[in-house]
């Protein structure tokens, strides 16, 4: 929400708009990077992590804000940027200097090979993840853009500065942290080359590296543990056993990760570019997974999509005819899994992908770079890569919240940073909130029953039918009670048939997307119907 009519969403915007996120039902708020930034991958690249982003406002902005979500019983989440700073913080602009210089080794530096990048790792926002240069003659190493050079996590004092400036914010009052990339911070020494391919090339010497537990572990041992908070670390890539190791139980690290499978597998083989149709029982194994390998040794977490992903309804769902019917589904699923829900921002009104025109309309790094290689160098189709941009893109997410049906969607009164998606005047708050039918009561109804429901919270978990291409059927198990969900991930009418094991006549209907009586039997369920049951 843009409070000073210059078209960027602000922190006293967000303030004004708390109320309704209190309503959802809503405990914590992640907010993305408010700090001082040059804003090249929007405030990824942070050039002052103790002051605010000049668009965002100012620190006595994000004190009303942190106060008015404390004052309304919410906590508020941070995220935390320190694989990488901005090339324009005062640690780069001193390291790049000299070779003498005592911020030099706050980064990775290293000579040239045969007149070339030190090795063949790719940048995950295309092209060579090095950069030449001059003034010293040596490459710095940036896994994301050219403007956010890695910081050196094998020197103590870069680490002992993260540790102050955690301590900075916590010290504030903030309740926790959401930890950017946090797998990716330890290079096995020497940097060798990685693997051929065309994407993530090298990732295999810095995913889940040689000291990254040892560096939460300190992280935990000297900060985190002494305040009564949270952490989630992001891990793109994370496999199951490693995630164990940041939030098992007695691993003193992180409290949750979030885990990529759900985002990999609907892209190419090594074009993370490209899309296919995933087959339920693959999407629904990803999450039966995950449930079961962190059941009592690690927390989970859940989620749909985040400001990196397509919105979840075109994504996973169905944004046409069935858009309310599918979001209401895929949240009813994402409500009842063992772990802490995340919801992102405009998913509670169910918004979708946006399809721009031309290029020019998107601003995401990450996009823009790659068309540039691939287009503009590389000389890939234009329509074939809009066409791909449109279903992967990050600006998906990014587009303006849509508040009401005014222009602009009522996010600002001057021109938006990122173009509204045209559908605001149906898709948007005002509306939901006056249609008892919408998918934000629906959700808030959702919150409700899972708050109230402790085998929803805290159940273990069974599947059934997991090769079934149109149902996700699960239950969950705690003390006694069992919650059974039934869900239909297409859009034709399928037969369930409820498993012998479980006592139909005892179940009560807890929520559907569908109205009427239902009652728990052998026979269909509609289009994107989700129920869940109460069997105690
Ligand atoms: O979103 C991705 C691909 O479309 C991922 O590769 C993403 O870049 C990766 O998950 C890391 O994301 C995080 O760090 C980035 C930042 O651009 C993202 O917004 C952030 O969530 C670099 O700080
Ligand atoms: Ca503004």
């Amino acid at each position: 929400m843009d409070s000073n009519g210059d078209g960027i969403g602000d922190l006293k915007g967000v303030t004004s708009k708390l109320d309704y996120i209190k309503d959802l039902g809503v405990d914590v708020i992640w907010m993305s990077p408010c700090y001082k930034s040059p804003n090249d991958d929007n405030g990824y690249d942070i050039s002052d992590y103790r002051d605010i982003m000049d668009e965002f406002g100012t620190m006595e902005d994000f004190n009303e804000l942190l106060e008015g979500i404390h004052a309304r019983g919410m906590k508020l989440l941070m995220d935390l940027v320190v694989n990488h700073s901005s090339d324009e913080h005062k640690w780069f602009l001193e390291s790049r200097k000299s070779k003498d210089n005592p911020y030099r080794d706050y980064y990775i530096w290293r000579d040239p090979r045969d007149g070339k990048e030190p090795n063949n790792w790719t940048s995950f926002f295309s092209g060579p993840a090095w950069e030449y240069d001059e003034a010293t003659g040596q490459y710095y190493l940036h896994l994301f853009s050219k403007k956010q050079p890695d910081l050196n996590w094998e020197n103590e004092k870069v680490r002992e500065e993260v540790y102050d400036i955690v301590k900075f914010w916590l010290d504030k009052g903030i309740d926790g942290f959401r930890m950017d990339v946090a797998n990716l911070y330890s290079k096995v020494e020497g940097l060798p080359d990685g693997g051929p391919g065309y994407e993530n090339v090298g990732t295999e010497f810095y995913q889940d590296g040689p000291r990254i537990h040892e560096f939460h572990h300190e992280m935990y041992e000297k900060v985190t543990s002494k305040y009564d908070i949270m952490t989630v670390g992001e891990m793109s890539g994370v496999p199951l056993e490693q995630a164990l190791k940041y939030v098992g139980n007695d691993r003193e690290e992180l409290n949750m990760v979030f885990q990529f499978d759900q985002n990999l597998i609907d892209g190419g083989e090594n074009d993370h570019w490209a899309h296919r149709t995933v087959p339920l029982p693959e999407l629904k194994a990803v999450f039966s997974k995950w449930q079961n390998g962190l059941n009592g040794k690690g927390w989970n977490s859940l989620y749909w999509t985040n400001h990196d992903q397509p919105r979840t309804v075109s994504r996973w769902g169905n944004d046409g005819e069935y858009r309310k019917k599918s979001q209401k589904m895929l949240y009813t699923m994402l409500l009842t899994l063992q772990g802490t829900p995340y919801i992102y921002q405009g998913e509670e009104i169910g918004m979708t992908n946006v399809s721009f025109d031309s290029i020019d309309d998107y601003d995401d790094v990450e996009i823009r770079n790659m068309w540039q290689e691939r287009v503009v160098r590389g000389g890939a189709d234009p329509e074939e890569t809009l066409d791909n941009i449109r279903y992967r893109a990050r600006d998906n997410a990014r587009t303006p919240m849509q508040w009401d049906e005014t222009e602009n969607a009522g996010f600002t009164t001057g021109t938006p940073w990122l173009k509204v998606n045209p559908n605001y005047k149906e898709i948007n708050v005002k509306e939901a909130l006056e249609d008892p039918d919408s998918i934000f009561h629906y959700m808030q109804r959702l919150i409700r029953m899972r708050k109230s429901t402790p085998v929803a919270i805290y159940g273990d978990f069974k599947e059934y039918e997991p090769e079934n291409e149109s149902l996700y059927i699960y239950e969950r198990n705690y003390e006694g009670a069992k919650l059974f969900v039934v869900l239909n991930f297409t859009d034709k009418e399928v037969s369930l048939t409820v498993p012998e094991a479980v006592d139909a006549s005892a179940a009560k209907l807890l929520i559907s997307n569908y109205d009427g009586e239902q009652k728990l039997t052998d026979g269909k369920l509609l289009p994107y119907e989700g129920q869940v049951y109460l069997i105690q």
